[in-house]
């Protein structure tokens, strides 16, 4: 930490101004909470009852009721019946203070070196599940490796990674069902891998040709699967919040046993979208899962321009939606985090919000260099020394499920794979100019026959403007 501090101009700003989350991360590898607890075994109907299990040993209050009343501790005194419920009046003018004068703490489960902290509570992986968990986490970052490689060769116009935010991706994949339906920013291509999206399909998407499901429409990386629940990935920032919502509400209108899950970045909670959603859900009861990846940036700008709160895990409790802040990189805490908000969500039709600290290890995209605005200490401590893939790797393999062999296989099988796709999806053919006017209306308007009709004369006036690989 103190070499983090060092280092990290920036995020020690973030410190001093907001909240003190990196403290937070690597404090919790000494937390005393863990110790001297008694703890039966971790398993999945602990989170049932949190209130019972938890009983206050890590995070005091956490999961008391949500609901407006309970709230307020009325006691003998006298009581205005307002219609939210009752309210005790005082003769004392107090404000409430802005802040709590300590940062909610971050669940933790793995240590820096892949070792279990205490005897906390987690939700129990399988050696399938967690073999999976890494094989996946793996592709993922490889996949990011290549990509933006053949971005930077001029194979395919657009990249963003996810390097640093692989936990997230894919263990909060694995807590969830296929028929959970995702909302996702752009950075959660994890969730795709581990519901099997193969590597030819997001090649095709990145490449734009007609294999794509959005017939080459979207920049790249905008992926999208009907089969596998997951909606199609819009840039605009948080507009997928309210969205994942309404899902939710229709979810628990048809009594399905499924809830809606969206991810989003620290940026996208400026957004009045987060807002609205967060309080929608609250007041529908709706089954949604929130999770904000906090990764530190949106795109230059760092968290202590973007809070004054505790984070965007205070802002749960604000708009009566129970939440909870975990170590991003750490999968096992992740996956325990979504395994327990997916049941809370569904069985007592309530949202979740789940601050997951992290740390966008790459640069914003493509079209970024994130060394202009922060150091390179910060980012080179993130990727080394806070790296999720290789955290997990060390618990996997101090298990005995994993060794070096199945490492190296693993790594040049996964590289072939997507060297075969890539060199697969550069051949196939591009979507025919025709499919640019179709789909958004049932009946085309006569408004876009006649563009239709312009783009093909200036094509045909200009051809050595228009790709030539492009049917028309
Ligand atoms: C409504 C809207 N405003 C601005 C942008 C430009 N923009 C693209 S990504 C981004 C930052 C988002 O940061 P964050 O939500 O933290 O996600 P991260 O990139 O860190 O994963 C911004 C401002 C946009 N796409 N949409
Ligand atoms: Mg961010």
């Amino acid at each position: 930490m103190a070499l983090c501090i060092k280092h990290s101009r920036n995020v020690v700003n973030g410190l001093k101004h907001t909240m003190g989350l990196l403290r937070m991360i690597n404090r919790s590898a000494s937390l005393t909470h863990f110790q001297n607890v008694e703890i039966t075994a971790p398993v999945a109907h602990d989170f049932n009852n949190p209130a019972v299990s938890f009983n206050g040993l890590l995070f005091p209050c956490r999961f008391e009721s949500t609901e407006a009343q309970k709230h307020c501790d009325t006691d003998d005194r006298e009581v205005l019946d307002f219609p939210g419920g009752k309210v005790a009046l005082t003769p004392e003018m107090r404000f409430i203070s802005e802040s709590s004068p300590d940062c909610t703490p971050c669940y933790r489960v793995l240590d820096d070196n892949g070792r279990l902290i205490g005897s906390g509570n987690y939700v129990q992986v399988s050696e399938e599940v967690s073999v999976k968990i890494y094989n996946d986490m793996v592709t993922l970052q490889t996949m990011d490796t290549i990509f933006y490689e053949a971005q930077r060769q001029g194979r395919i116009s657009f990249y963003v990674t996810t390097m640093g935010e692989e936990a997230i991706n894919i263990a909060s994949a694995a807590a969830l069902t296929l028929d959970d339906i995702v909302f996702p920013q752009y950075r959660e291509p994890g969730v795709l891998i581990w519901r099997g999206f193969t590597l030819e399909e997001f090649a095709n998407q990145c490449f734009g040709n007609k294999a794509d499901y959005g017939k080459g429409r979207q920049m790249p990386i905008h992926y999208g699967s009907n089969k596998l629940n997951y909606f199609t990935v819009s840039s605009t920032i948080a507009t997928q919040i309210p969205h994942a919502v309404g899902a939710a509400y229709s979810l628990k209108m048809d009594k399905k046993d499924a809830c809606a899950v969206t991810y989003f970045g620290d940026g996208g909670t400026s957004e009045g979208d987060f807002h609205a959603a967060l309080n929608f859900a609250a007041v529908l009861e709706a089954p949604v899962v929130f999770i904000c990846r906090n990764n530190g940036w949106a795109i230059s700008t760092p968290t202590s321009d973007q809070f004054r709160s505790d984070g965007a895990v205070v802002r749960g409790r604000a708009y009566g939606v129970r939440s909870i802040r975990v170590d991003g990189n750490d999968a096992l805490a992740v996956y325990s985090a979504v395994h327990a908000a997916r049941k809370m969500a569904i069985n007592e039709h309530r949202p979740i919000l789940i601050e997951a600290l992290t740390y966008r290890v790459g640069h914003h995209s493509t079209s970024d260099d994130s060394t202009k605005y922060r150091p390179v200490d910060e980012i080179e401590w993130w990727r080394l020394a806070q790296d999720p893939v290789s955290r997990f790797r060390k618990w996997i393999e101090s298990n005995g499920w994993w060794s070096s062999d199945a490492e190296s296989e693993l790594r040049s099988s996964v590289r072939k794979q997507l060297l075969h796709a890539i060199q697969v999806a550069e051949k196939v053919e591009k979507p025919p100019v025709a499919d640019l006017f179709s789909d958004v209306y049932d009946v085309t308007p006569s408004n876009l026959y006649e563009q239709e009709k312009l783009l093909r004369e200036n094509i045909e006036r200009h051809p050595q403007d228009y790709p030539p690989d492009v049917p028309l």
